[in-house]
């Protein structure tokens, strides 16, 4: 029961996001094996402890009998978790459909799908109804739940339409909605034919976050020139209704980090690791497997960096691990057997009978397996061709303490504005500056390593995802008084 505490609470937090913190198996007519999940969004919530939480979402299971559903909401319950049940078709539409083929790729400047014309404008419209659907089944679940003075806190961009629909139950609920990917210019964002929709839906939040002031700057741009409102220097106001837009960066609960370190089971793990590559560096990158995190580009930059440094070769390891990730979607099939063949040719390039340079693992890590990789790591690459923020930047930079290594930074990952002065920042599409910047960063003196580590870890433990959270909420509670004063004055 890793979400449930029985502590007192001052105000209740429902957060509302597509998955639940846990996925749910069936084990039989009535009984359910639940498993805590990994995401950005879990990483950072769990930090969060100041408030009574209860999380509202899918729990990634197809259930359409009665019995099971009573009988999931009731293991759910445990965990504080209530569940929001969405049918084959739906999901199929919603979530595999408009969030992650269309919603996903634009918001990541991959643009949107370059299907036949009037294929795609079927499928969009019905997959855009299908959105609407599944957001208003989310509110329905909501408002079910909802107690006066709850806070809402609305996630991520499947959920864009559920701010209005909340607001039509109740016009009083305070609601926020936070974005977890970047906002794309405005000129990205118009090619979207649900465009205007969407942004109205989103304003009639109370408060909008994104991970950086450039994302929120898109938005507004958005509204101005796509729905001819006028940004403030708070927000966006339209007739006298004022939506605050505002960064909010996210960050990580370090301190479990930097705990786990000195845990025997990962000190276990660190030792074996280091007998392991013992005489080489370690290089690594940890990534869901996705096409926005430039796997295949940071591998092809560490294969032109041994090309063109020769002494490396032997002395240098890259760990590449990739969580499958929308397993079912062809695209991520054809990226998966993209990076193997990479890595293949590579791996009998330069490898010999006793060792490969590129160890590449398709599956999760456990928490303390993946703490003691952080902490034997030498350097870090991040090479996301777009992402939010980027969290596994700040958890290497959580456990790099005693090491101090070097962390390779994507330019277009949100976290390149708060990790920018202590990581080496890169263009993840030049392939020759990257190459640089691994031997760079290899050949480090440690003075440099020292200042740039003490920089970035600092902003790492006093920038978390508690005082992320706490902050949101407590702003949105703000925005709330301010919106009304404004009506009655
Ligand atoms: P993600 O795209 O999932 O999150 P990220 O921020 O890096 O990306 O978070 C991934 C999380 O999963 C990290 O906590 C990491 O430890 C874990 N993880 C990744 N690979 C793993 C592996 N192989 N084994 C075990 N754990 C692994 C989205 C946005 C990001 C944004 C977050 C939070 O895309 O830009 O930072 O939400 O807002």
């Amino acid at each position: 029961t890793g979400f449930a505490d029985d502590r007192p609470r001052k105000q209740r937090l429902l957060v509302v996001a597509n998955r639940l913190p846990v996925s749910a198996v069936r084990e039989g007519v009535d009984s359910y094996h639940l498993e805590i999940s990994v995401g950005g969004l879990v990483s950072a919530l769990l930090g969060v402890k100041e408030f009574d939480t209860r999380w509202i979402g899918w729990a990634g299971v197809n259930v359409p009998d009665e019995v099971g559903q009573k009988a999931l909401t009731k293991a759910l319950a445990e965990m504080r978790c209530i569940p929001v049940f969405l049918d084959e078709d739906i999901v199929n539409e919603y979530y595999n459909g408009y969030c992650n083929n269309i919603l996903w790729p634009l918001f990541h400047y991959l643009g949107l799908p370059q299907e036949d014309r009037l294929a795609t404008t079927r499928s969009f419209q019905t997959q855009f109804d299908a959105y609407k659907k599944a957001n208003q089944m989310f509110a329905d679940v909501v408002n079910q739940h909802y107690q006066e003075g709850d806070v809402v806190w609305c996630h991520d961009y499947h959920l864009m339409f559920l701010p209005r629909c909340l607001k039509e139950y109740n016009e009083k609920m305070k609601v926020g909605w936070f974005l977890h990917t970047p906002f794309p210019s405005s000129e990205i964002h118009r090619t979207l034919p649900s465009r205007s929709e969407l942004l109205r839906s989103v304003l009639a939040a109370d408060l909008v976050g994104f991970h950086t002031y450039d994302y929120a700057r898109h938005f507004v741009s958005a509204c101005t020139r796509i729905l001819g409102i006028e940004g403030t220097p708070e927000g966006v106001e339209d007739q006298g209704r004022l939506t605050r837009v505002a960064a909010f960066p996210i960050g990580i609960d370090s301190e479990r980090f930097i705990r786990a370190l000195a845990l025997p089971e990962v000190q276990t793990h660190m030792k074996e690791l280091k007998e392991r590559f013992a005489g080489r560096k370690v290089m690594l990158g940890v990534d869901r497997l996705d096409m926005i995190k430039g796997i295949p580009q940071k591998i092809l930059a560490f294969e032109k960096f041994l090309e063109e440094n020769s002494h490396w070769h032997d002395k240098v390891v890259l760990l590449q691990i990739a969580v499958p990730s929308r397993t079912d979607c062809p695209e991520y099939q054809k990226l998966t057997s993209q990076v193997h063949e990479i890595v293949g040719r590579i791996n009998g390039r330069f490898g010999t009978l006793t060792a490969v340079p590129i160890h590449h693992l398709d599956r999760s890590l456990d928490f303390h397996a993946l703490c003691a990789l952080y902490a034997v790591t030498d350097v870090a690459l991040v090479t996301s061709l777009r992402d939010g923020m980027n969290l596994v930047s700040y958890e290497f930079v959580a456990c790099q303490a005693s090491k101090k290594g070097v962390l390779i930074l994507s330019e277009f990952a949100g976290a390149a504005q708060s990790l920018g002065a202590g990581a080496i920042l890169v263009n993840p599409w030049n392939i020759t500056e990257v190459a640089a910047s691994i031997g760079y960063a290899l050949d480090m003196p440690a003075d440099e390593r020292e200042k740039r580590h003490q920089f970035n870890f600092k902003h790492v433990t006093t920038h978390t995802s508690q005082e992320w959270a706490a902050t949101f909420v407590s702003e949105l509670n703000d925005t709330i008084v301010e919106a009304q004063l404004r009506t009655r004055q």
